[in-house]
């Protein structure tokens, strides 16, 4: 058929460090990596489910070969303006069906789609773009009200490898439309099932976002398991309320575990009661994920919005900590049982089963997935506490990362020398053995599930003429958890807070980003002798400001 090679040989990424020898055999022989990649998954599912409906986006639905077939065209036009295996390629669509067809037709010629957020702007996406060496952008036309065309240039102007900028939708101003690539289907060389698929992005703790690199082998296992424990078959409707390209709805067990199982994917354009509610009544949606701030809202809007919502049997709540006292609510409002996720896109994912007992439900952020998942609960000094106390989180297994994408230097710090990672989370094992997640030593504020890395925010108010010194710090918030607080000691006369959010946006920054609240202070304290650690300065100003 074509001149292409069927070959599977694995390339090695630059800047990925993958599992220990061992641990490759172990996962391989136990079947945790079945040796599948995203594109053969399609291909299979096409056979298996054909006319069955894969994809509901408003009044789109596709089936499962049509995906299967927009896939493959994709992927032909791709590979005909020079994509190819290994190409990082920086995505940020919102939920919508042309996330899956670009997705698998990226998988299918082995590029690496980047996971970026719709949220994110200048700042994030240009760093993307050059730090990854992407060779395409591909964005919504207008979304939201936001137009990402200027992204486009933005991208183009600070990253000399990107080649093309890509536009869904129909609107594509100067840029291509993936409507002018569905080609005809030709056969390209599936990657080996142990290459990188591609790259999430980390929450975050430094001054600039983390990369994380996961292959086929090692995310499928987790997106089959997680189908699995969340009792997912062809009759599952899962609601992406949350943005898809977010690790929690998009494999845990989201929309590829939706998609593996045989069910059906319903995209909500936005996560408010109002939208998703709807589409759970018209869809007969069964099962769908939130952050704790948007179960709240929902729980708050459920009976006064009146729809039918017998269908669901299941909310998922994770990101960010669920309060015991609204996870009670969850089954007298909404009518279905609740699943707690504490997950991360490094890897390890827990969940309190479906048919565990509602103390665990309620009070537990799960267990692992996997009875390979190992979990360390320790001390400052890399020592383990006595059971049930609470320690730091230390984790390795058959899809936790060993090591961030081009980190060297970083990753020296973020795992132990025998490979595990360091969560960053504060955790208690109870004897059943779920985790209770009761704290947080990294430098991130979680705003309602969405990270903010302390220190990439202090860079960028350094940056201001009138900012002497500025530490981020989380404030509790009742809804959301927590907010982010900038206390800035200011260089002469103080700006204004509105003033200084304004020129955070104005850098490009995510709005998710810019602090809630500003504080001005003449100095920061200066406890003990010699320097003072910005994480000290962070922990003392953060108590400082509780109520
Ligand atoms: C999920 O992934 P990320 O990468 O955005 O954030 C991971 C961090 C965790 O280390 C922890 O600090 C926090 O988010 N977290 C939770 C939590 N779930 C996540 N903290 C308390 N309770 C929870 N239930 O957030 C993520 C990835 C996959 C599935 C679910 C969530």
């Amino acid at each position: 058929m074509s001149t292409d090679t069927k070959s599977a040989k694995q390339q090695e990424l630059p800047g990925y460090v993958p599992w220990p020898e061992e641990f490759v055999r172990r996962y391989r022989e136990v079947g945790y990596w079945a040796g599948q990649t995203f594109g053969s998954m399609l291909r299979e599912l096409a056979e298996r489910y054909a006319d069955r409906v894969a994809v509901v986006d408003g009044e789109r639905r596709w089936t499962y070969s049509e995906l299967d077939e927009r896939a493959d065209r994709l992927a032909a036009g791709l590979h005909r303006i020079g994509i190819r295996a290994q190409d990082r390629v920086v995505l940020q669509l919102p939920n919508v069906a042309e996330f899956f067809e670009v997705c698998f037709a990226l998988w299918r010629v082995g590029a690496l789609p980047v996971f970026a957020l719709p949220a994110h702007r200048s700042s994030e996406i240009t760093y993307f773009c050059s730090f990854t060496e992407a060779v395409a952008y591909i964005v919504p036309g207008h979304h939201a009200g936001f137009d990402y065309r200027a992204l486009g240039y933005e991208a183009q102007g600070a990253a000399p490898s990107l080649r093309h900028v890509l536009v869904v939708g129909d609107d594509p101003g100067s840029f291509t439309s993936i409507d002018d690539l569905r080609d005809a289907p030709r056969p390209l060389a599936d990657p080996a099932p142990s290459d990188v698929a591609f790259l999430q992005l980390s929450g975050g703790s430094t001054g600039v976002p983390k990369l994380i690199p996961r292959t086929h082998d090692d995310y499928l296992y987790s997106v089959r398991a997680s189908a699995k424990i969340c009792g997912l078959d062809p009759s599952s409707v899962y609601l992406a309320a949350l943005p898809v390209a977010h690790n929690f709805p998009l494999s845990s067990p989201g929309v590829l575990g939706t998609l593996y199982a045989g069910g059906t994917v319903v995209l909500a354009p936005d996560p408010s009661p109002a939208t998703a509610l709807a589409l759970i009544e018209r869809e007969r949606v069964t099962i769908t994920a939130l952050v704790p701030p948007l179960a709240l809202l929902w729980l708050d809007s459920a009976a006064r919005l009146e729809h039918d919502l017998s269908s669901l049997e299941v909310l998922q709540v994770g990101g960010s900590k669920l309060s015991e006292e609204v996870a009670r609510r969850v089954r007298p409002t909404l009518g279905c049982g609740l699943q707690q996720v504490f997950g991360m896109a490094e890897g390890l994912v827990n969940y309190t089963r479906l048919h565990d007992p509602d103390d665990i439900i309620l009070a537990t952020q799960g267990r692992p997935i996997s009875p390979d998942d190992e979990v360390r609960v320790v001390d400052d000094e890399d020592q383990d506490v006595p059971a049930g106390e609470v320690g730091h989180l230390l984790t390795r297994g058959p899809y936790t990362i060993r090591g961030y994408y081009r980190a060297e230097e970083h990753n020296r710090s973020a795992f132990t020398r025998d490979g595990f990672y360091r969560t960053g989370d504060l955790v208690r094992v109870t004897p059943e053995g779920y985790l209770v997640v009761t704290g947080r030593d990294k430098d991130q504020i979680n705003r309602g599930g969405e990270k903010i890395a302390a220190e990439e925010i202090e860079n960028h108010l350094l940056a201001h003429p009138a900012v002497h010194d500025a530490a981020v710090v989380a404030v509790p918030d009742a809804y959301l958890g927590e907010r982010s607080c900038a206390v800035v000691v200011p260089r002469g006369e103080a700006p204004s807070a509105p003033a200084l959010k304004k020129f955070l946006r104005e850098r490009g920054l995510a709005a998710y980003k810019v602090p809630d609240l500003v504080k001005f202070v003449d100095a920061f304290a200066q406890t003990g002798v010699g320097k003072v650690s910005r994480k000290q300065l962070r922990e003392s100003l953060a108590a400082s400001l509780r109520p």
